[in-house]
């Protein structure tokens, strides 16, 4: 006679059984946060050639995008501004420019989604002259006390416009602790959440966002400020410095080549919600492969987020949010 503890088969065999054996994985629309593109002209809507199907959005524009998925349920966005007309300069002045379009939009994305939870990503990347997500010194190497400076002045700038919550991509040393002292010296650190990019790593997988928000660097790389790819001690040490200095809420970025740092991050800091970026590099991965019949898309992509989930993953920040929002809603029909 087969040992009991030898048959599993008896657990898992109908839908409702192997949803059972999947706690924990659920995915909902309070844990998806959608990236969007904004570029200054109102009414522009360009497709991003390294990112089939995802636009960089005036304003105009991406209200009526933004419309129908309220209506299916989106709780949230990540808004990324793209220049093309502004100038770009070695501080980044244009980041906290009352003429950014992220400026611009949030009080009217308040207004319009008075529900929908608003974070912003901040950097200088896309408002620099050369590129990086800091100020450089003449050598061209990062100046951390006036980088972090221009970080809390964009980041105090984006609250002071209507963000409920401030995402810096930087990854400076000592850029939490500057914006939350801002947000306390100005009287909203009530009002507005800090979500670190705590363990971000130096990848390759950006490749398509650098295309799609103008922000490649002019010279060299990011592997003086983001994390080695391959290292796991800076993961928990950025990410305890930053929880120390009161982030909100933690990520791991990029996700997929980084989801046994989801856990052990998630594991060692259980209190606090892990956000998991599926980046640029991992959308287009996915599209491609689909596109080119490997797999089907919906198939992969759900496999993917449910490890992000089971990971310890709590909330996934992914381009897909739209397609994914649809399949959650034709799925509650039936
Ligand atoms: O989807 C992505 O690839 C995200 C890229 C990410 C945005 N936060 C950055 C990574 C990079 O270009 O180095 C931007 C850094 N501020």
């Amino acid at each position: 006679m087969m040992d009991k503890l030898n048959i599993l088969q008896g657990g898992y065999f109908n839908s409702t059984l192997r949803t059972w054996q999947s706690s924990g994985t659920e995915i909902g629309a309070h844990n998806l946060m959608y990236p969007v593109f904004i570029m200054e002209n109102d009414d522009g809507l360009e497709p991003i050639g390294s990112m089939p199907g995802i636009n960089r959005m005036g304003i105009n524009q991406l209200k009526i995008h933004l419309e129908p998925l309220i209506k299916l349920g989106l709780k949230s966005v990540l808004l990324f501004g793209v220049l093309d007309k502004l100038p770009k300069d070695e501080v980044g002045s244009s980041a906290d420019s009352d003429r950014n379009p992220i400026v611009r939009c949030l009080p009217l994305l308040r207004t319009w989604f008075p529900d929908l939870t608003i974070a912003c990503d901040v950097c200088l990347c896309g408002y620099t002259s050369h590129g990086h997500c800091g100020v450089l010194d003449s050598d061209g190497t990062i100046n951390n006390p006036k980088s972090i400076k221009r970080i809390a002045e964009v980041a105090l700038k984006y609250a002071k416009s209507g963000a409920h919550m401030l995402a810096p991509s930087d990854m400076m040393d000592g850029r939490i602790i500057a914006i939350k002292d801002s947000l306390v010296e100005h009287g909203i650190s009530n009002k507005v959440a800090v979500l670190s990019y705590s363990a971000k790593f130096a990848s390759t997988f950006y490749g398509p966002f650098r295309d799609a928000a103008h922000s490649k660097p002019s010279f060299g790389d990011r592997k003086r400020y983001q994390l080695p790819s391959c290292s796991k001690g800076l993961a928990h040490r950025a990410t305890a410095r930053d929880v120390q200095n009161g982030a909100d809420m933690l990520m791991v970025k990029p996700g997929l080549a980084y989801l046994d740092l989801v856990q052990s991050l998630k594991t060692e800091f259980p209190h606090h919600p892990m956000f998991v970026y599926q980046v640029s590099g991992e959308y287009a991965m996915l599209y491609h492969a689909a596109k080119n019949g490997a797999f089907d898309l919906k198939d992969a992509l759900m496999e993917i987020l449910c490890g992000m989930r089971r990971a310890g993953g709590d909330v996934i920040i992914t381009y897909f949010t739209p397609l994914i929002l649809d399949w959650l809603s034709l799925k509650s029909k039936y």
